[in-house]
């Protein structure tokens, strides 16, 4: 006969008697008959009183023991056997620890039941991580020739906490020193994935400044106060030419390899041989 588990909390709470047999069958198996919940995010003293557990008068409970009790996270939970008043005595981590699950066992008040009923705490998620960088700083060199819009360094950051909200979270640059003039930079974040490039507009000029110290900073999305940590970027810019090649007298400068350019054959100067073998073809006559 399969017992509902409301049913034997009603049996349980009302000292209803039922025969040996019956207690007997449902014994070998337990019932969860409450649920209560822990806030992470609860910042107050402890321990504090949470909640009742209802316990049938009729009843001797012998044993609480489980999660919160006697197993990880041990101590944290403290159920009186006569009142069932439950006070909780310390923090929980949600991150650790979802759902915590209690065994009480009871005796009939002649001893000879034995009754073993379930509870169930489940953990309420907060947002108690800030996004953190996987590196406190980075440091990069670009070439002053470097064009608007290239990807000078990616940055990376994760957030512990578990609910959507509590755990994705936006970059921004909170600061640039020396203050840019003429351009500037930017952060491209890929959604989900919890990365962003940072690139800039305009053009670079290491006259003005040779390094750019940046802070970028990310920021969850949780409520009701977002976290945030920041990390710092170097980019120091390198000399380069930053002007295209200008032809001065059809002659290229700096050209790698003179090889590869392309050169017209002088006027005056000879065919070039064909090779060994070729067939001859016969040449126009410049006589008349
Ligand atoms: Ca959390
Ligand atoms: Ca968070």
């Amino acid at each position: 006969m399969e017992i509902n588990p409301r049913c034997l909390f009603m049996i349980l709470s009302l000292g209803v008697q039922l025969s040996p047999a019956e207690f007997l069958l449902r014994q070998k198996r337990n019932w969860i008959i409450q649920t209560f919940t822990i806030s992470e995010s609860y910042s107050g003293k402890f321990p504090y009183y949470l909640d009742r557990v209802d316990i049938d008068p009729n009843l001797n409970v012998f044993e609480i023991t489980g999660q919160g009790i006697n197993e990880e996270p041990r101590e944290l939970l403290e159920i009186n056997k006569k009142s069932g008043r439950v006070y909780v005595l310390g923090p929980v981590d949600y991150e650790k620890f979802q759902t915590l699950k209690l065994i009480i066992k009871a005796h009939s008040k002649n001893n000879q039941i034995l009754t073993q009923v379930g509870i169930n705490f489940e953990i309420i998620d907060a947002n108690d991580n800030p996004p953190i960088f996987n590196q406190t700083m980075y440091e990069t060199t670009i070439n002053e020739s470097t064009l608007q819009g290239t990807g000078l360094i990616n940055v990376t950051a994760t957030d512990h906490d578990s609910k959507e909200e509590n755990k994705n979270f936006i970059f921004s640059i909170d600061s640039v020193t020396p203050k840019p003039d003429d351009f500037e930079f930017f952060i491209n974040e890929v959604p989900n994935f919890n990365n962003g490039t940072i690139s800039f507009k305009g053009c670079l000029d290491r006259k003005k400044a040779d390094k750019y110290i940046l802070i970028v900073k990310a920021t969850d999305l949780g409520k009701p106060k977002p976290l945030s940590s920041s990390t710092t970027i170097t980019i120091y810019i390198e000399h380069g030419n930053r002007h295209r090649p200008v032809f001065m007298n059809q002659t290229v400068a700096g050209a790698p390899d003179s090889t590869e350019t392309p050169r017209r054959p002088s006027p005056q100067a000879p065919p070039p041989a064909p090779p060994e073998g070729t067939p001859r073809r016969s040449q126009p006559s410049q006589e008349t």
